[in-house]
């Protein structure tokens, strides 16, 4: 099979490594010429979970993805959605695994939504310079149509019977939009305390008021979900096991700070705000955060005074 990659960060190079490993062509659609260059020189420097080293020849380009490729997975930033559609034959197959709220809504809006599926993957890797990924431990991939079906033939059935065959299994959710919602959730309550406070996972639970804030933030954003349509308890519950479970790790949006780039906030926090003012609710919380975090990136760009 040839899959395109749209997105080649850290998940996106993973599974490139994951495809080529099943026996298959993947081509990774990047931003920059450069990096397209240097997959082509250097290969995927791919860094099993041992640590051990493999080049791996991957084909790369930019631009939009080809006609004849079979299917594509698109793995860049939410706020890159729109864009990263854009580059999407109408009628492909495509799967996206990307977090945050929203970006199946945008790409239902560009693509054939029958052939569209979601899905969410905790598989932990880092991205390194232009080419290298260090795959950091073993998780879960869940897939679900963004058309439900009873159908045992879907999209969402091809690519899970697609990733499992190379090695990383992955299962179906008949329900995957409150999969995603749930994620969020974890998302909501985690990311945005440590970008403001620069810690890791697992030191929000050391302090008494940031964990107040952040279950008002969290029931607030569940309260707004249900509104939405979708039925979410004990969302607060699983903030607390996943502080615990990746207490060492620097969430994904204290790395974009740190690394100069704009953050997932919109598509968590944002998403919340706008469906709240939808529903006729305000959410301070979640405004709040959206609002500093948005001054974070912000200053972050100016030079010390
Ligand atoms: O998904 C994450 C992220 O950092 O974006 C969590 C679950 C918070 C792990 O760091």
């Amino acid at each position: 099979m040839k899959i395109a990659i749209v997105g080649a960060g850290a998940i996106g190079r993973l599974l490139a490594g994951m495809l080529v490993s099943g026996g298959h062509t993947p081509l990774l659609i990047c931003r920059r010429a450069e990096q397209a260059a240097a997959f082509g020189q250097e290969g995927l420097q791919f860094f099993d979970l041992a640590g051990q080293e493999q080049r791996v020849e991957v084909k790369a380009c930019t631009g939009r993805v080809p006609a004849d490729v079979d299917a594509a997975l698109l793995t860049v930033k939410s706020y890159d959605t729109r864009t990263a559609a854009q580059l999407l034959p109408r009628s492909m197959p495509v799967l996206s695994l990307q977090n945050g709220l929203g970006n199946g809504e945008i790409l239902a809006a560009h693509l054939d939504p029958a052939q569209l599926a979601i899905g969410l993957t905790t598989h932990g890797a880092t991205s390194e310079g232009n080419t290298k990924v260090f795959y950091k431990g073993a998780g879960q991939t869940v897939i679900g149509d963004w058309l439900p079906t009873s159908e045992k033939n879907s999209p969402a059935h091809w690519w899970a019977e697609l990733f499992t065959s190379c090695g990383h299994a992955a299962t179906v959710s008949p329900d995957i939009r409150t999969e995603v919602w749930k994620k969020a959730m974890v998302n909501i309550g985690i990311n945005p305390f440590t970008a403001l406070y620069n810690v890791r996972n697992g030191e929000l639970l050391e302090s008494p008021s940031l964990l107040r804030v952040m279950r008002l933030t969290v029931e607030e954003a569940e309260r707004v979900a249900s509104l939405g349509g979708v039925a979410l308890e004990n969302s607060m519950e699983r903030v607390l096991d996943v502080c615990r479970h990746t207490a060492a790790n620097t969430s994904s949006m204290l790395q974009d700070l740190h690394n100069g780039r704009p953050t997932e906030i919109e598509s968590l926090c944002g998403v919340i705000e706008a469906v709240g003012k939808q529903q006729g609710i305000e959410t301070p919380y979640n405004t709040m955060l959206l609002e500093l975090v948005r001054e974070a990136e912000r200053r972050r760009t100016k030079k010390a005074p």
